[in-house]
């Protein structure tokens, strides 16, 4: 088993802050919507809140794609053949991972993940499933370019994007990642991205309101975060966890709303805010075979393969990257 420490690239102030965190929340809570991207949801409580929600019945998503995984990994293993090494983006600790392995014999497993602790526990867990495939784990955000281990440099390279995170960016924001990716992964990549299907809306809605609140508890860990890290005194038991369907963009959004006027302050600085005004915490776009065929070919990246689950809630897409630009 070859199993280093792994690359660490995520910047930490004195405080052990990731001073990204700080500059977005401050930017974020002066605008007139506020918003505060919603990667900064995953600190380590945050990340066991989402492990939750993927267990509730409301939240669909994660079993589809697993089941897409399970009945077409022959499929996908054909086309991707054996001996690349794959590149996870967001590695988490899911039940995916070891699915894809297992059907297309990679020679390599590169998780990238924000999340230390995670990262090295779900690098570790893998390690240890295959034994004789190294692992190099790497920590950073990969939101900006990420260099990969200089032991996976002469691989042909698999892209692994799966539980629809490609959705938490707007189209601007997306086509840019799905472009930094083709940039670290090379020429000959392919990518494999799963993405959220447009369905009725009732679905959607029920999929981030859960019953048990457990989409609520992650949406205000926002909150509780930014108390911890940020010298917060937000009150977060005065906000309220909303989910909504944005029909023009095709999307769920979470917001956290205030319940009455309120203040507080962060890092020194006062914010107020009126009754029922609130926080924009989440996008999460859903898709179409076609719309996410376009974001892929506008990220560099040409659509080859589509797999569905029998319900069809879900997609997983193999691409190509696009050789650089010649015809039309
Ligand atoms: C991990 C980004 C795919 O958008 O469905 C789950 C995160 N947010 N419930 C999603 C999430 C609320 C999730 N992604």
């Amino acid at each position: 088993m070859t199993m280093p420490k792994g690359l660490k690239l995520v910047e930490r102030d004195a405080g052990g802050v990731d001073p990204a965190f700080r500059a977005d929340v401050l930017i974020g809570l002066a605008q007139p919507q506020k918003a505060v991207p919603a990667r900064w949801f995953y600190d380590d409580a945050g990340s066991a809140l989402f492990e939750a929600i993927t267990r509730l019945p409301e939240y669909y998503l994660t079993r589809a794609e697993t089941a897409i995984l399970e009945r077409s990994a022959g499929k996908m293993a054909a086309l991707i053949g054996p001996g690349r090494a794959v590149v996870e983006f967001g590695s988490g600790s899911s039940l995916k991972t070891p699915l894809l392995l297992a059907s297309i014999a990679p020679a390599a497993y590169v998780p990238i993940d924000i999340s230390g602790d995670f990262l090295r526990a779900s690098a570790a867990a893998l390690a240890a499933k295959f034994p004789g495939l190294p692992v190099h784990p790497v920590e950073a955000d990969f939101m900006r370019r990420v260099e990969l281990p200089g032991e996976v440099a002469g691989l042909p390279k698999l892209g692994f994007f799966p539980g629809s995170t490609i959705g938490n960016f707007v189209p601007a924001t997306a086509t840019d990642l799905l472009r930094t990716m083709r940039a670290a992964l090379g020429e000959g990549a392919l990518l494999l991205i799963g993405v959220d299907l447009v369905k009725d809306r009732r679905a959607l809605l029920c999929a981030y309101d859960d019953a048990e609140g457990v989409t609520a508890a992650f949406n205000r860990n926002l909150l509780s975060r930014i108390n911890r890290e940020l010298e917060g005194d937000i009150p977060v038991d005065r906000f309220a966890h909303q989910a909504r369907w944005n029909d023009a963009y095709a999307r769920i959004e979470m917001h956290l709303a205030a319940q009455e006027d309120l203040a507080f302050s962060v890092s020194g600085k006062r914010f107020a805010m009126r009754r029922g005004e609130t926080i924009h915490t989440e996008n999460s776009h859903k898709f179409t075979r076609r719309s996410a065929g376009l974001l892929l070919a506008a990220g560099g990246w040409e659509p080859r393969a589509c797999w569905y689950d029998p319900a069809r809630r879900f997609a997983v897409l193999l691409a190509e990257a696009c050789p650089p630009r010649s015809a039309p």
